[in-house]
């Protein structure tokens, strides 16, 4: 059945306020308006920025919103005006647009579009209307992306079209996580053969980051953990020590200099903890240290250092979705995964239908998965 132009009524999990578990909904999808697109998703991962909004740790997202963010599908219809992609087309949803005009578009060296919706959350398209409606209620987006839905509508900046025989299942972890770790290691830290990585927290964002450090050629890899559980899967992907701050009197900075003789080259911090945004800081050389920081911490949080830290030479920096543009960027990814580049495999660490999403989000809560595939 052709359902272009038409409102689409299909299952999706909304979000009525924070602190609550998903609600499998009907809902119903409006078609896509000028440059929008509306597309069927058929994989959709569980990253913990989704979770920071369900434990009310994201201060000013609007409710009720669909979450999900990290996704692939194909390409249902599209509006006016569109040229980049086309309905049977598969794609990623790019939760950090390109739209290609802003300045931070033409701006070499910055990835963050200006229609992203990161840090205000207003969860609507760029008219300021949803294509959501659930119950005779408007329902909100999550950055620009919303994919813990079957059908999805977002503007033409925030998807991009991947190899015609990409693997859906797989290729969904390209747009957050792996994307995220991966690019934090070789393109914003640009971790250099040979040397010493430390990277904070092992879910799918730090786990990510190891693959890049150990593909740009680290020569020590040492991962970082409260749960030891996590370090089999480090090893396994280029880990060469695992260390677990509870099993050690010193703090970890002071284990980790210790370790390396005076500090590691380059620190991750891939949790969202303030304290450990400066334990990581902490554990880089003073001067030829670069500490990126890559957890999203609890919105209005601060991070406190004595400013001699960074004044010694080190570089603190951070960014979204590892510094990728993401249009640009993503169809190479995806095309470097199916080339044997890396595999994404072990992050995809469990698969279930989607109606049983509160089931995922306990596992991550529970630190047993590193990422739920949910499939429809
Ligand atoms: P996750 O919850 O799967 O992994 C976090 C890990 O940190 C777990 O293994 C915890 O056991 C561990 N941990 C918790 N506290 C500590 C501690 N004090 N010391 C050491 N380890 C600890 O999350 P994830 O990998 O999906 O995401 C990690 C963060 O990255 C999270 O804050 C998320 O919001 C953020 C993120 N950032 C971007 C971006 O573009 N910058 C994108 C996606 C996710
Ligand atoms: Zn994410
Ligand atoms: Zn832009």
């Amino acid at each position: 059945m052709d359902t272009t132009g038409k409102v689409i009524k299909c299952r999706a999990a909304v979000l009525w306020e924070a602190h609550k578990p998903l609600s499998i909904e009907e809902i119903e999808v409006a078609p896509p308006k000028a440059h929008e697109v509306r597309i069927k998703i058929l994989a959709t991962g569980i990253c913990r920025s989704d979770d920071h909004v369900v434990e009310g740790a994201i201060a000013n997202q609007k409710f009720p919103v669909i979450l999900g963010h990290e996704a692939a599908g194909i390409i249902e219809s599209v509006g006016e005006g569109v040229t980049s992609v086309k309905p049977g087309d598969k794609v990623i949803p790019l939760f950090l647009p390109q739209c290609g005009e802003c300045r931070s578009c033409v701006e070499p060296k910055s990835n963050l579009c200006y229609k992203a919706d990161i840090g205000k959350h207003f969860g609507l398209m760029s008219d300021n209307t949803s294509r959501f409606t659930c119950k005779g209620q408007v329902v909100h987006n999550f950055i620009c992306t919303s994919t813990f839905t079957e059908y999805t509508v977002v503007d033409e900046a925030s998807v991009v079209k991947i190899h015609d025989d990409a693997p859906l299942d797989k290729v969904c972890v390209i747009g957050c996580g792996f994307s995220t770790g991966y690019g934090s290691a070789v393109n914003v830290a640009k971790v250099e053969a040979g040397s010493t990585c430390a990277v904070f927290g092992l879910g799918g964002i730090g786990l990510s980051v190891i693959i890049g450090c150990k593909v740009a050629g680290a020569s020590r890899i040492i991962a970082i953990d409260v749960n030891s559980d996590k370090f089999a899967k480090a090893k396994e992907l280029g880990a060469t020590e695992c260390i677990n701050p509870k099993d050690h009197e010193n703090p970890i900075h002071e284990v980790l200099q210790k370790m390396t003789n005076g500090g590691v080259h380059y620190s991750f911090e891939c949790i969202g903890n303030t304290e450990v945004m400066v334990s990581a800081l902490r554990s880089s050389h003073f001067s030829a240290g670069t500490t990126v920081i890559v957890g999203v911490a609890p919105s209005f949080s601060k991070v406190s250092f004595e400013p001699m830290l960074v004044l010694t030479g080190r570089t603190l920096k951070g960014a979204i979705f590892g510094g990728y543009r993401s249009k640009d960027c993503v169809p190479q990814l995806v095309s470097d995964l199916m080339s044997g580049k890396y595999e994404v495999d072990k992050l995809l660490s469990h698969k279930l239908p989607f109606n049983e999403i509160n089931k995922g989000f306990e596992l991550l809560r529970k630190g047993e998965s590193i990422r739920t595939v949910l499939h429809f």
